[in-house]
C-alpha cells in the first residue's frame, strides 16, 4: 500500500509478506528511484527532487525479518513552498482550483468526493506516487533475482516515433538503455524520439508513447488457469494498467497477433532433449498461455496517453463554481514521461511476479521459499510426481 500526496510531506509505502533473509539496502532502493527520475522531457521538479528515502521498519543490518516493510520518501518540494497549503492541520487554501483539466482525475474526483478544490484530487492521482511503487518494486526485484528472474523495460514509442520491436533488449542491454535519454534501445530513433519532444515543448503540449516489459527466467507456474482472477496476464494487465496516464496494455504480440491466422498465431511447442526441457522458437503469446506463466520470456507494452497537465491553457473546460466556460489551468509539468513510466511498469511487472511467486512457491524465510521453488522446478514434467497423469487402471 502506498500513500502519500505529490506535494505532501512524503510518500510512504508498506510491504507485506516478503520473506526473512532477503538482502536489502537503501543504496538498491536509492539506485531504482534514480532510474524513475530519468528521461528527457520531464519536468524542472525532477531536477530538485532527491527521492531520499528511510527504511522504516522490516529490515535489519541489510536483511528483512519477515514482518512488514516500510519506506518513506521525501518530497523536496514540500520544505520549498506547500508547508502551509498542504497542512493536515485545520486552514483554508490560499488558491482554490475550480477549472478541471480534461484527461486528469480532477472533474469525476471532485464530483465523487465532493471538492469545488482540484488540488485536493490531484495531488493523490499525480504520477508522484509511483516513486512510491517503485521503492517497493527494488525489493520485489530483489527478490525475483533469488530467482533467476531480470525485469527490464525500454521505450518503443514516444508521440509519433516509433521504435523497431524486432530486437528485443536482453538484462545485459539494461545499461545502454538507461543511458539512452529517452530509455530507447533501437538507437535509431533516439534522435527523433528527443525532438519530438522537443517540438512538442516548444508550444507548450505534450506527448505520450509506449513502453515493453520484458521478464527473463520466469519458471512456468505462475497465475492459474482455474479462476479468472488469478490469471497471470490479467494481473499484469490490471498492475500496468493503474500507472497513471496508462490507457493500454498488450501482452506478448497481441495487436499483431490478432490480425493474423490461428496456424501463425501462436508459438509451437518444441523438446530439446539434451536439456531435457519444452522450449519455444517464438514469443508471440507473452510467456503467458491460459493465464500461466509458461517459462518463457514474458513481455507487455503499456501506452500512455499525452499528459493532461499543459505549459499552456488549450483545453476546454468548465468553472466548477460559476458554470462558465474555462481553460483547464495551466502547471508546471513534464512534456512527457513514457520513459518513467517504463521503469515504473518494470517495477509493477516485478509486483505481479513476486506476489505470484509467493503465493505459489511461499515460505517464511528466503531459504524456504527457494527450497519450495528448485523442489517444483526439479519434478515439473515428471508423471510420477503428477496427481494430473493417472495410469489406467488408477482409481
Ligand atoms: C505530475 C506533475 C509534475 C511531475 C510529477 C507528476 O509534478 P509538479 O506538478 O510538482 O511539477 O513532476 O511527477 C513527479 C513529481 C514524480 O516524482 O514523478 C502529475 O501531475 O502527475
Amino acid at each position: 500500500m502506498t500513500a502519500g500526496e505529490s506535494h505532501g510531506k512524503a510518500l510512504v509505502v508498506t510491504v507485506e509478506g516478503v520473506p526473512s533473509g532477503l538482502v536489502v539496502t537503501k543504496k538498491e532502493i536509492q539506485n531504482e528511484l534514480a532510474r524513475r527520475r530519468l528521461g528527457y522531457g520531464r519536468g524542472p521538479r525532477m531536477r530538485f527532487e532527491a527521492d531520499e528515502i528511510e527504511i522504516l521498519s522490516g529490515v535489519r543490518h541489510g536483511r528483512t525479518l519477515g514482518s512488514p516493510i516500510a519506506i518513506v520518501i521525501h518530497n523536496s518540494e514540500w520544505e520549498r513552498k506547500w508547508t502551509e497549503e498542504m497542512s493536515p492541520d485545520p486552514g483554508v487554501p490560499s488558491k482554490v482550483l475550480t477549472t478541471p483539466r480534461p484527461g486528469h482525475a480532477d472533474l469525476a474526483g471532485m464530483l465523487k468526493y465532493g471538492f469545488t478544490d482540484a488540488r485536493d484530487v490531484l495531488e493523490r492521482a499525480s504520477a508522484r506516487e509511483t516513486a512510491a511503487r517503485v521503492a517497493a518494486g527494488a525489493v520485489f526485484k530483489l527478490l525475483l533475482k533469488e530467482m533467476g528472474v531480470t525485469v527490464l523495460s525500454h521505450v518503443v514509442q514516444i508521440g509519433e516515433v516509433s521504435a523497431d520491436t524486432s530486437h528485443i533488449p536482453r538484462p545485459e542491454d539494461l545499461e545502454s538503455i538507461d543511458s539512452s535519454e529517452v530509455r530507447c534501445f533501437d538507437k535509431t530513433v533516439e534522435e527523433r524520439m528527443i525532438a519530438e519532444i522537443k517540438a512538442a515543448a516548444k508550444v507548450g503540449d505534450s506527448l505520450g508513447g509506449a513502453a515493453q516489459v520484458l521478464a527473463y527466467g520466469v519458471p512456468l507456474g505462475l497465475g492459474s488457469h482455474v479462476h479468472w482472477d488469478r490469471k497471470l496476464d490479467g494481473l499484469i494487465g490490471q498492475a500496468l494498467m493503474s500507472i497513471q496516464a496508462v490507457k493500454a496494455v498488450a501482452i506478448g504480440d497481441a495487436i499483431d497477433v490478432s490480425r493474423r491466422r490461428g496456424s501463425v498465431g501462436h508459438d509451437a511447442i518444441y523438446w530439446d532433449e539434451s536439456e531435457m526441457r519444452y522450449y519455444r522458437s517464438t514469443h508471440r503469446a507473452g510467456g503467458v498461455e491460459g493465464g500461466i506463466s509458461t517459462g518463457d520470456l514474458i513481455s507487455a507494452t503499456a501506452w500512455m496517453k499525452p499528459l493532461a497537465t499543459l505549459n499552456r491553457p488549450s483545453i476546454e473546460t468548465i468553472d466548477v463554481v460559476t458554470k462558465e466556460k474555462a481553460f483547464s489551468f495551466k502547471e508546471r509539468t513534464d512534456v512527457t514521461a513514457v520513459p518513467a513510466m517504463g521503469v515504473v511498469a518494470e517495477h509493477m511487472m516485478a509486483f505481479v511476479l513476486a506476489n505470484e511467486a509467493l503465493r505459489k512457491f511461499g515460505g517464511d524465510s528466503m531459504g524456504e521459499f527457494k527450497r519450495n521453488l528448485s523442489s517444483f522446478l526439479a519434478t515439473l514434467g515428471n508423471s510420477e510426481s503428477s496427481v494430473g497423469d493417472r495410469k489406467l487402471g488408477d482409481a
